[in-house]
């Protein structure tokens, strides 16, 4: 499982973009959330870079955790 620190993550709205984001590049991806701590779970067949930079596109920050 892949785990991302979203700083610019705010609101609902974010989070379903983030995770339509996610689902676009993996439409078989389990996306966990927690806006409150800002962290974005994934779990995922596809390279941690490549989900990474799905959230990046979708105009988000992505650190590691
Ligand atoms: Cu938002």
């Amino acid at each position: 499982m892949y785990h991302y620190r979203v700083e610019d993550m705010t609101c609902g709205h974010c989070t379903s973009t983030i995770t339509k984001a996610i689902l676009a590049t993996d439409k078989n991806a389990k996306v966990d959330i927690d806006l409150a701590t800002k962290s974005v779970k994934v779990e995922s067949t596809e390279d941690f870079e490549v989900i990474r930079e799905a959230i990046v596109e979708a105009g988000y920050s992505a650190a590691f955790i």
